[in-house]
């Protein structure tokens, strides 16, 4: 009767095999057929119903049907797997001909850029780089610069403050007097960085812009030495002549001072938006340093005189590039960015 049952056990199972058509087909006939409460494990509870003396043969006969369906289904199993698999593969076969996906690379912002110019130059020209703080006593800022506090310049800077001492640097001017206390003479730094004004934002003008200071102190430097040094700046800067115009003004801290216009290179003088109509864009304020402020550095000006100067890097961008718009700057569209 049982050994009926193994002969019947086996073709059922050979049969159903032969049906599989896939992989976790064949799995679930293992687990009816060959798991722990499978076909054979039946067949093997059943042996305790069958005569004494025959039981070691039809457990040898169920042993041997185990071991021949676990070969038929492995090898099955094994070869719709590898089927299987090469089905997928072939799906995704890489077209190796199709163009890469663009990596977007990041770059130096163009007003990064303009000030690592601008220091090459200068550095060309004889100057070495300081760096004064963003934030900055009210001392060095304007005190040490000649500005007493109720100094009606102080006026012309919108400054934001901290504290009572402290506060947004409005200029690069800040680092005039620290450099004088801690360097030994003659002194040719230039010191580039980050200022900060509380002031009606338009197409020149921000809150936050960019100067590089420039300092020269030594015995007999004269007017026409400041002069010659800015004048080669802008030539070497644009790549070509261009024209400046000097304004007298005042600042506390020199004595005499300018501001200096450059011809509008957006309009070649004829007047527009960037330049007010007016054909020329202010660059930089300059002069030669007043007296008492060599005397707050530690200098005796009786025998040392110096010149500085203080650079707009935002309108020198504009005014070389084109741009028509400080604001561009300042917003982060990569659109913009990425033309530079
Ligand atoms: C000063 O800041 C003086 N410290 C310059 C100076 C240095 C004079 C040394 C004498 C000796 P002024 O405020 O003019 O000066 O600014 C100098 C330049 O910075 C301007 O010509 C302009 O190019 C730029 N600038 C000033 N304010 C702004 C602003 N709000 N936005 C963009 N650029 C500005």
């Amino acid at each position: 009767m049982i050994e009926k049952t193994i002969i019947a056990l086996r073709l059922e199972a050979e049969k159903e095999l032969a049906a599989c058509t896939d992989a976790s087909g064949v799995e679930a006939l293992k687990v009816k057929f060959l798991g722990k409460k499978g076909r054979i494990a039946g067949l093997m509870m059943s042996l305790k119903d069958a005569p004494k003396e025959e039981r070691p043969a039809l457990g040898m006969q169920i042993n041997e049907l185990k071991v021949a369906l676990e070969q038929q289904i492995s090898s099955t199993h094994l070869r719709f797997e590898s089927e299987e698999l090469a089905c997928r593969l072939a799906k995704e076969v890489m077209d190796v001909t199709l163009p890469g996906r663009r990596a977007h690379l990041g770059r130096e912002h163009i007003i990064t850029k303009t000030i690592n110019e601008a220091i090459d130059i200068l550095v060309g020209m004889g100057f070495s780089v300081q760096y004064g703080p963003d934030i900055e006593s009210d001392f060095y800022n304007f005190e040490a610069l000649n500005f007493s506090e109720d100094h009606p310049a102080r006026e012309m800077h919108d400054t934001y403050y901290i504290s009572k001492q402290f506060c947004l640097r409005t200029h690069t001017s800040n680092t005039q007097v620290r450099v004088m206390e801690s360097s030994t003479l003659p002194i040719r730094i230039i010191a580039p960085g980050k200022c900060f004004r509380n002031e009606d934002v338009s197409a020149r003008s921000h809150v936050q812009f960019n100067q590089v200071e420039g300092l020269y102190i030594d015995e007999e430097v004269t007017f026409a030495d400041l002069l010659q040094t800015l004048q080669e700046f802008f030539t070497q800067f644009f790549g070509q002549s261009v024209q400046l115009r000097h304004r007298p003004s005042y600042f506390p801290f020199v004595e005499p001072g300018m501001e200096v216009d450059l011809h509008c290179l957006e309009c070649g003088g004829k007047g527009c938006s960037l330049c007010k109509q007016s054909g020329w864009l202010e660059v930089a304020g300059a002069g030669m340093v007043h007296p008492e402020v060599l005397k707050s550095g530690g200098i005796d000006p009786e025998v040392h005189q110096g010149y500085a100067w203080g650079l707009g890097i935002e309108r020198l961008a504009l005014l070389r590039s084109g741009i028509k718009d400080i604001r561009l700057f300042l917003e982060n569209d990569v659109r913009f960015l990425d033309q530079f």
